[in-house]
């Protein structure tokens, strides 16, 4: 079978680029793990799982019908909410006949005389494409950590990216321990503190997390926002990261030690990422991160009851550099008598018992194991295909071939044409509205395929010479900032033997979707518009 192109992923980034395909009329093929559409929102059901997008955001814009038919509930809605509005989408544009659910590509490769990619199936099927596109999402490689004798464990252990899909984990009157307090941790946590018997929390490095303060939304404000969508969005699509928020000018270390207190109370008091706009420089300057970092510590030292607790919990590293968290009742939950705390930074894991964990300094009996690990981020997903560009060069190969991993806009890479990322390496979604990163991906994608169909060109490709710039250009602007000091998913530095890389575009998403139009708009700047596999223009 012969298809335009073929979609991996029935996500957020696979439904709209279906639709987005239909409507310029290309043939198109999703082919999707799950047994159905929602992609991080089907896989992601472990306890607490919600958005920390404000959800009247947090959605796609390019239907102003769609826009003013769904309604949110709250400001930070749970999965089973976002999963059905991603199933009310694929019902509304009859996405469903186009993807075919419960299939795992495996492979993708390069067919550079006829100019196609034959992409390999899980069953032992291929078919073929003249344009092959990854919606994988960034978070999609879970990391479980190989523990010795996890083989043994004789309770049951969890992901919290790979949570039973129709299953409910039940976690009353267990002896329940979580590995890990980055956002699934911290959003999983209190809610399975509330059923468990006992729960023991393995924290490796105490994270700074903020109040979601969460709440259902009035119809006045609902109604107001979808009178005004348009001018929304606007704002949206020239900001830094896709909220229609409006940026501070100052510096934090300008203001008075007592304004800046008021600036930081407030923010708090309002919950949700209001922190990390009260400030121009909180991830620029370390004086500056430092009054915020602080400001949350003492947060902490305010809310958990035993001092002991609190200092285990305070964390050390800039806030904002790690992707920053938003909770309910995080740090009161250690305050509960069925709760404990071990720092395995201390302590660390010696290995899984048939029986518990065991750490250098204990052995701890549980019955449940939930690790919210985290993920191989951003090129984990695409590496765990087998991807082969020209000359069967693969991406594993590429990307291990230089000091960094390169490519061009987050979007193409050098030797492997007609084929697209949505929200790839170096691109600036991961840090931005990931419902908005999407479209604007997918938009700048069709668009792009519009432009060689229109004009009779069968491959598009980046050069090298664009792609090295494009990952200069995005590590100077990162070396600018705190980010690549962390330790996190954003490094790479989450995973061990994985080389230590900064892969997000930091210049912001305003300023990144410019850059892709001003691209386009000088036909494809940077790239190699091909009559032939071996025609350069
Ligand atoms: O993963 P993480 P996550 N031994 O990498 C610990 C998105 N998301 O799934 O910090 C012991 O943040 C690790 O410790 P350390 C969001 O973008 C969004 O929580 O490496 N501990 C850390 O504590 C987020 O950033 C939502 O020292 C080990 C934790 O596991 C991203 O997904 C909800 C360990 C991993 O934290 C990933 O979040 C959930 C080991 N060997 C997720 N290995 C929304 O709200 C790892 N850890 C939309």
């Amino acid at each position: 079978m012969k298809y335009d192109a073929v979609v991996i992923g029935a996500g957020f980034s696979g439904l709209y680029m279906l639709q987005r395909l239909r409507e310029a009329g290309f043939s198109a093929r999703v082919y999707e793990a799950g047994d159905g559409v929602g992609g991080v929102w089907y896989w992601n059901r472990y306890p607490g799982a919600r958005c920390d997008s404000e959800s009247i955001y947090y959605n796609y814009t390019f239907s102003e019908e769609l826009l003013q038919e769904w309604t949110w509930s709250s400001r930070y809605p749970e999965q089973p909410e976002i999963l059905r509005y991603l199933n009310f989408v694929a019902d509304k544009f009859d996405l469903r006949r186009d993807i075919q659910f419960e299939t795992r590509v495996t492979a993708a490769h390069y067919d550079e005389e006829n100019q196609q990619w034959l992409i390999y199936l899980e069953d032992g099927s291929q078919v073929s494409a003249t344009y092959f596109i990854s919606g994988v999402g960034c978070l999609s490689a879970a990391n479980i950590p190989k523990f010795k004798g996890l083989d043994q464990f004789e309770g049951k252990w969890y992901h919290t990216g790979h949570w039973p899909q129709h299953e409910k984990v039940d976690f009353t009157g267990k002896r329940v321990g979580v590995i890990g307090n980055g956002s699934s941790g911290v959003q999983s946590i209190p809610v399975i503190a509330q059923e468990a018997e006992h729960l023991t929390v393995f924290q490796r490095t105490p994270q700074y997390t903020i109040p979601a303060r969460n709440h259902p939304y009035d119809p006045a404000f609902i109604k107001q926002t979808k009178e005004n969508y348009q001018q929304i969005v606007e704002e949206m699509r020239n900001s830094w990261a896709g909220f229609p928020i409006k940026p501070s000018s100052r510096s934090a270390i300008e203001d008075s030690q007592e304004v800046r207190q008021q600036v930081y109370e407030e923010a708090w008091e309002k919950g949700g990422f209001f922190l990390t706009y009260t400030y121009n420089d909180l991830t620029m300057h370390e004086e500056s991160n430092e009054t915020v970092s602080e400001f949350i510590r003492s947060k902490i030292r305010e809310t958990v009851n035993k001092p002991d607790v609190a200092e285990k919990l305070l964390p050390s590293y800039y806030f904002g550099t790690k992707r920053p968290i938003l909770d309910t009742h995080y740090y009161e939950t250690y305050n509960r008598e069925n709760v404990t705390l071990i720092d395995v930074n201390k302590a660390p894991i010696v290995e899984i018992t048939p029986k518990g964990l065991r750490t250098t300094d204990a052995e701890y009996e549980l019955d449940i194991l939930v690790f919210a690990t985290g993920y191989d981020g951003m090129t984990g997903p695409l590496l765990k295909i087998d991807i082969r560009g020209k000359d069967g060069l693969t991406l594993k190969e590429k990307w291990a071939e230089g000091a960094h991993v390169q490519t061009y806009l987050g979007i193409a890479n050098a030797g492997f044409p007609n084929f697209f990322m949505i929200t790839g390496p170096e691109s600036p979604s991961v840090l931005a509205n990931m419902p908005l990163a999407i479209e604007q991906h997918v938009d700048w994608i069709g668009d792009c395929l519009e432009h060689l169909r229109d004009r009779g060109v069968p491959t598009i490709e980046a050069t090298l010479e664009a792609e090295t710039a494009w990952s200069k250009h995005c590590r100077e602007v990162a070396d600018a900032t705190l980010y690549p000091k962390a330790d996190s998913w954003y490094t790479g530095a989450n995973i061990s033997g994985k080389p230590r890389s900064f892969l997000i575009y930091l210049g912001g998403f305003g300023v990144y979707r410019h850059i892709c139009d001003d691209v386009a708009a000088k036909g494809y700047e940077g790239f190699s518009l091909a009559s032939s596999p071996k025609t350069v223009s």
